[in-house]
């Protein structure tokens, strides 16, 4: 069946967190998320979750620019039009059209979702996975004192997860991290994560996370700068992770270029979907860095695009897909994500598509606002 869409629906849901979330530059209680349902003339949906926050504090975009895009820019350029294959969607999105990677990939990721509808195959095989589970890791947010960190990692642990990411923030560090490492013992894989919080003056605080055998220290300077991550990664043992300045392949090539980091992390929708982050991945693979799969609080649809990117060969590092019932009351998803005892997530094998079915009364409930585009 040929891949084309004729309507679009946009829709925005409400899902409150069950537990606010901090990161450096901000804090999240409620997400609001713009879903994208394409619609194939012959009745099958493929779906898309766009990962735009609220605020513009880890990238420009917000659900609000990227719902603007969506309508003005990306729907016009990709409806009702018959496309060879997914793969050609990056391309079409492109051509003399800068920026708004998240708009972009929530639209080109459907219809990733749609193809592999289409052809009867998983997402994940049809995006060249070869896993069937993903190791799983959490990501922490900042919390008030080290002992309530120390309580969540501790709690993390139990539960299996594989990897234990906290987020850092000036003043809220050393301490922090230390107090978790001194907890769960030396053999347990830490990682921290400053979303862009600190600079090169801050070289005390950085060579203190290096003596703490840290899996690696993901992005601590500028969203938009190379050069001084280079400066930094060459001063520490612990490699750095790129998560907010990957916005491309090319940027991943310059990161190896010049020295920026050793490790990235792929989030689909902040590079502009499924076709970039196949290029990056191939790049990276080649180069020897590894790779592992972030999260951006997304509902089950994005999860199950993450997981599905995930089960790609150099994946190799636990990738921030936590289930559903870490984050919600209730997911839009049937059957919500889960995680086994030793921090596994399984890749949905048997039903084409992302493998996991849209809860349309949940979403019809959660939906405060929709757009129908064709
Ligand atoms: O930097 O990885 C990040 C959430 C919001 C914004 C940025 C980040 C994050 C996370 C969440 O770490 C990970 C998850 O989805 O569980
Ligand atoms: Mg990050």
């Amino acid at each position: 069946m040929t891949l084309r869409f004729d309507r679009i629906v946009l829709r925005e849901i409400r899902l409150p967190l069950k537990q606010p979330f901090r990161i450096s530059s901000g804090m999240v209680t409620e997400r609001r998320i713009a879903l994208v349902e394409l619609q194939h003339p012959d009745g099958i949906s493929g779906w898309g979750e766009c990962v735009a926050g609220e605020q513009p504090n880890y990238s420009p975009e917000t659900i609000d620019t990227a719902w603007w895009a969506i309508r003005t820019w990306i729907a016009p350029r990709v409806r009702a039009t018959d496309l060879a294959s997914p793969n050609v969607v990056q391309g079409l999105l492109a051509r003399d059209f800068r920026g708004h990677l998240m708009a972009k990939a929530a639209v080109e990721m459907a219809a990733w979702e749609l193809a592999s509808r289409l052809e009867g195959v998983p997402l994940s095989r049809m995006l060249g996975g070869t896993r069937d589970q993903i190791p799983t890791g959490i990501s922490l947010g900042i919390q008030s004192g080290p002992e309530a960190l120390v309580a969540l990692a501790r709690a993390a642990r139990a539960d299996g997860y594989r990897k234990i990411k906290m987020k850092i923030a000036p003043g809220r560090d050393v301490a922090f991290v230390a107090a978790v490492r001194e907890a769960l013992g030396p053999s347990v894989p830490l990682a921290v994560d400053a979303n862009s919080a600190y600079t090169l003056e801050d070289s005390a605080v950085m060579r203190a996370l290096d003596t703490l055998e840290l899996v690696m220290i993901e992005q601590p300077l500028g969203r938009e700068d190379l050069v001084r991550h280079a400066a930094l990664q060459q001063s520490l043992r612990t490699p750095l992770c790129l998560d907010e300045s990957i916005t491309d392949l090319e940027r991943a090539e310059d990161m190896v270029t010049l020295g920026s980091g050793r490790i990235i992390n792929i989030k689909p929708g902040r590079v502009g979907g499924f076709g970039a982050s196949l290029g990056i991945h191939d790049y990276c693979w080649a180069h020897h860095v590894p790779v592992w799969c972030g999260g951006m609080l997304e509902s089950g649809i994005g999860r199950a695009h993450n997981v599905a990117l995930a089960s790609l060969p150099n994946f190799t590092l636990p990738g921030d897909l936590s289930p559903s019932a870490r984050y919600w009351e209730r997911d839009i998803v049937t059957p919500e994500w889960t995680m086994d005892a030793d921090g596994m997530v399984r890749v949905p094998l048997d039903a084409p598509g992302m493998g996991v079915t849209v809860d349309m009364d949940r979403v019809d409930d959660l939906t405060v606002r929709r757009d129908v585009i064709g």
